[in-house]
């Protein structure tokens, strides 16, 4: 088998042992498939679904029975990981990190071994042997030319999509993005215009919050659910708290939009850091540096996430872009989201 890397003794011994029957008896299709003419990232991602394949055989036959958590955060070498019985921190088993197309992200769940040892501050520590199929993943790719993806979070039902009014600016074309990158991963996405009680200080005033009105009911009549809320004015907090319930919801969208705010605002135990807006650039600072997943105490869970500065989208193509865009397609799209529409497409030729 061609392959460029280096393989360790165990890695081989399991390809060997996965092609020649011992360990898997899908071994007749897979050499009619090396046999036929196929490119070499085919015969790679082949090849490596059979090393996956051999190493979850090999990590025993007791996989079912193992515990399910559920990943709340991510870090370079650990992620934790949230039980029933308490909290572990879990390193993901070698051969899946090694050999799985994706990292393992917020929200994913993953079937975990305990390894009998406690971290310092006395949480048991444990081994992610498994990731379970993702019902939802929200990614993004590296940049508009979709060459790597970023998956974010796995297992969310929502993507609140939020904007503010000023402070930053709206930016209604990264709206537009996110609703693509929420329903091609199979998230209902809500649109929230934040900081609503600056319509005032923008230079333009009350005409932006009025175009910001009409932008939400086009939103609206697409079947999107929209929100207008105010941190300190406490506008629509209510109707947030509806809406997050029950449900598990990431939060998205430009640094400094008060995200982490909003969700202070619905748990205000939580206590996250919230950053001020800078005075030179009027946008946010990226506060908040990882995604981490919570819970509500009225139910559900919210992840923050950090600032976005663009939204590169995934398994989208300029074919099927237009079905994103019911609008467009009938021809009832206002000017504004023809242009998005356009420009979208634009970036994925
Ligand atoms: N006027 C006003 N300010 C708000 C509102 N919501 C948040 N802010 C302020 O906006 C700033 C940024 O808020 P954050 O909650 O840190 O924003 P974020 O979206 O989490 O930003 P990152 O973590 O950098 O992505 C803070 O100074 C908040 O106090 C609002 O509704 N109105
Ligand atoms: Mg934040």
């Amino acid at each position: 088998m061609a392959s460029n890397r280096k393989r360790g003794h165990r890695e081989k011994d399991l390809t060997r042992r996965f092609l020649t029957g011992e360990v898997d008896d899908d071994r007749l299709e897979t050499c009619e498939r090396f046999s036929g003419k196929r490119d070499s990232a085919e015969r790679r991602r082949i090849e490596r679904t059979a090393l996956l394949r051999a190493a979850e055989e090999e990590a025993g036959r007791d996989l079912d029975s193992l515990p399910i958590g559920q990943v709340v955060q991510v870090y370079s070498l650990y992620c934790d990981v949230e039980h029933e019985s308490g909290p572990r921190l879990c390193v993901v088993r070698k051969t899946l990190a090694r050999l799985s197309d994706s990292p393992i992200v917020v929200g994913d769940l993953v079937r975990f071994r305990d390894i009998g040892t406690v971290d310092e501050s006395g949480r048991p520590e444990a081994v992610i042997e498994q990731v379970l199929p993702r019902r939802t993943i929200l990614t993004r790719a590296d940049s508009f030319k979709a060459v790597e993806q970023q998956p974010i979070v796995a297992n969310a039902a929502q993507m609140l999509i939020v904007v503010s009014l000023h402070q930053p600016d709206v930016k209604w074309g990264l709206v537009d993005r996110m609703l693509v990158a929420a329903q091609a991963g199979g998230l209902t996405p809500i649109v929230c215009l934040n900081k609503i009680d600056l319509a005032a200080a923008g230079a333009q005033g009350e005409e932006d919050l009025e175009f910001a009105r009409s932008a939400l009911a086009h939103y609206a009549s697409l079947g999107i659910r929209t929100l207008m809320t105010s941190v300190p004015q406490g506008t629509g907090l209510a109707e947030l708290k509806q809406v997050l319930q029950d449900q598990c919801t990431v939060l998205a969208g430009h640094s400094g939009v008060g995200k982490s705010s909003l969700i202070n605002a619905i748990e205000p135990t939580l206590n996250l850091r919230v950053g001020e807006i800078s005075g030179y650039t009027g946008k946010g600072r990226h506060t908040t540096t990882t995604a981490r997943r919570y819970a509500l105490s009225c139910g559900g869970h919210v992840i923050d996430t950090p600032g976005v500065k663009l939204f590169g989208l995934w398994n989208v193509t300029a074919d099927n872009l237009i079905e994103y865009f019911p609008d467009v397609a009938n021809e009832t799209a206002p000017q504004w989201r023809v242009e998005s529409y356009r420009r979208i497409l634009a970036s994925l030729a």
